[in-house]
This record gives C-alpha cells, structure tokens and sequence, in this order.
C-alpha cells in the first residue's frame, strides 16, 4: 500500500503528437519559463534518449523512458517513473510526459491516474506543415487521427514551416476530425503557461487499451554514423535514408570535435552544431520506418 505523499494529487500533463511534431521543443519552452518545480518524463522509442539528453542539458528534473513506448511496451517504466516521483521528499509540483511520437495518449491517461497524481490534461501537438500529408498517408493516418481525437488541447507547430494554404488545410482537417477542443497557435509565454493549467478538460475520456497499439506499424532501427563527419557527409547519409522514414535523430561528431545534431521529420531534415551548453557523446541514427 503506498500513500499519496501528503494528500496532493500532483497534475500530470501528457504531451502527444506524432513523430517529430516538436514535442521535445515544447518541453524546453515550457520548462524555460517556468520556475516551479516541474519533473520532465520523456519517452523516446530509440534505443538512446536524445531527447532526454537535450532536456536534461536545460533541467535538471528528468527521466528517461527509454527503447519502447509509454502506452504499450514501456508502461512498466512509466508506473516506475511515477513510484520514484511519488517516493522523492521533495514532490515535483507538476509533471509532463513527453509521450513517444507514435503513442496513443488515450492508453496512457489511466497512468496519470496512479496514486498520487492526476490529469491535468492531454496536449497534443499538429505539424502545421505536414499534416495533412500524414491524414492522407494510409501508413500515418490512424496513428495521427486518434492522437488528435484524445486531446484536451490541440496546439500547432512548424507554422513558420507551412505556406499559409498548408495550415489552412491542417485547421480544416482538425475541424472535421474533432470537434469543441481548442486550438492554439505555436505556444507564446501565454500559451505555454496553459499548457500547463488546462482548464478545459473535456469530462469522461478514460482509455479503453485496444490492441495491437500504433507502436506496433512502426520499425526502430539504428544506423551508425560515420566518426568524424562533416555537415556534408551526413547530408548524405541522410540522403540515403529509404522513402519510408518517418523520423530521424542522432549526434554526430565533427571533424573539430563539435557535434552535429541531425534532425528529419518526413522529407524535411536539419543539421545545426549543438552549442556548447548542449554537448552530448555522439550517438547512432536513430531511424523509424512506417512498417
Ligand atoms: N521551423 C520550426 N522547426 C521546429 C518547430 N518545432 C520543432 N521544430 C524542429 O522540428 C524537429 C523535431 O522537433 P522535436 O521537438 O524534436 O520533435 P518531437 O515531437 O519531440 O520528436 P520525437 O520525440 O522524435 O517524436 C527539430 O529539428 C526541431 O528543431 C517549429 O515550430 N518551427
Ligand atoms: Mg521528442
Ligand atoms: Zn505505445
């Protein structure tokens, strides 16, 4: 029997959204603005947690759920993460969950839940940009729809990225697919601040886990990098990645010594130097495939 640290319920927000949606990104706006004592969860399906590495880097409050996803093959690190939070002196006063990209929100909610904790709400971010490619994508489209369709708040990214047709079409397909949940732009200091303090949560919406889960469409693989490279050479590696990449992330080490941290999300891919602040040991390519 383990009693809830002092009574409290500590909110728990789950922030979804698919591949590459700019989950990580959130995570350090939100933590960047914020002074309270928030502990950071962050799932990456890869067999090395980039995302945690460069979380960490800014916040020191983090866990890594590391080589599955949280709503079927990694629960047991989820409910795990939670008994360390619920064991600490010192509760954190809030919690976010970075969810895996290809994680169904709806399967972790009944988490959020566990002894000590509560649901603050579910958000889940839409690539401004690519979304209605992924809606239109039979390999893509289930995954993307019940992501969407389990928010509490839908928040848009990558609106810089999109021509202002994309993201006509992508408010057009949310529209169509879920009704009465807000949608925010790409969080300002305001937005970011809700993200935290939903007040909008929609009532029922407990999960029911269906199975087989969205993780399961999905391959990881790992492609080693060469050691050292150049932005050029692993432009071309990440040249050569087949047509049914849905995401890719890895650092890599420059001839200097610096590091390269290599981004793709569908066809788009980015490589900057991560500053000195943000140095990390190089990793492999992590690569996920639609099945
Ligand atoms: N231009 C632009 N780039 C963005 C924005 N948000 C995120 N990105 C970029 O998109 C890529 C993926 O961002 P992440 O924050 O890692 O996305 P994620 O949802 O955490 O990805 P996974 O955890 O792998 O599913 C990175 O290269 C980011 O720099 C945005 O609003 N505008
Ligand atoms: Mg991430
Ligand atoms: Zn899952």
């Amino acid at each position: 029997m383990i009693a809830p640290w002092d009574g409290r319920r500590v909110p728990v927000t789950l922030l979804g959204g698919f591949l590459g949606a700019g989950k990580t990104t959130v995570v350090n706006e939100v933590l960047a603005r914020t002074d309270r004592p928030i502990a950071a969860l962050v799932n990456d399906v890869g067999a090395v947690n980039i995302d945690a590495a460069l979380v960490r880097r800014r916040h020191g409050d983090t866990i890594e759920l590391t080589d599955g996803c949280v709503c079927c093959s990694l629960a047991g690190g989820l409910a795990a993460a939670l008994d360390t939070l619920r064991e600490r002196p010192d509760p954190p006063d809030h919690v976010i969950v970075e969810l895996s990209g290809v994680a169904d929100p709806g399967r972790v909610v009944p988490w959020a839940g566990s002894d000590g904790f509560r649901l603050d709400g579910v958000v889940v971010l839409v690539d401004a940009e690519q979304f209605p490619e992924r809606v239109h994508d039979p390999a893509t489209a289930d995954a993307v729809i019940t992501q969407v369709r389990r928010a509490d708040l839908l928040v848009l990214t990558k609106l810089d990225l999109a021509t202002p047709a994309t993201a006509a079409t992508t408010r057009e397909l949310l529209a169509s697919l879920v009704e009465g949940v807000p949608v925010l732009d790409s969080p300002d200091a305001v937005a970011a601040a809700a993200l935290l303090d939903l007040a909008t949560r929609r009532p029922g919406g407990v999960a029911d886990v269906p199975s087989p889960s969205l993780f399961d469409a999905h391959e990881v693989t790992t492609v080693p990098l060469p050691r050292p490279v150049d932005e050029a050479g692993l432009g071309q590696v990440l040249a050569g990645l087949p047509p049914s990449t849905l995401r890719a992330k890895g650092i890599a080490v420059a001839p200097d010594g610096s590091r390269l941290l290599a981004q793709v999300v569908g066809r788009r891919r980015e490589v900057r130097t991560l500053s000195d602040a943000e140095m990390q040991p190089p990793t492999d390519l992590v690569v996920i495939t639609a099945r």
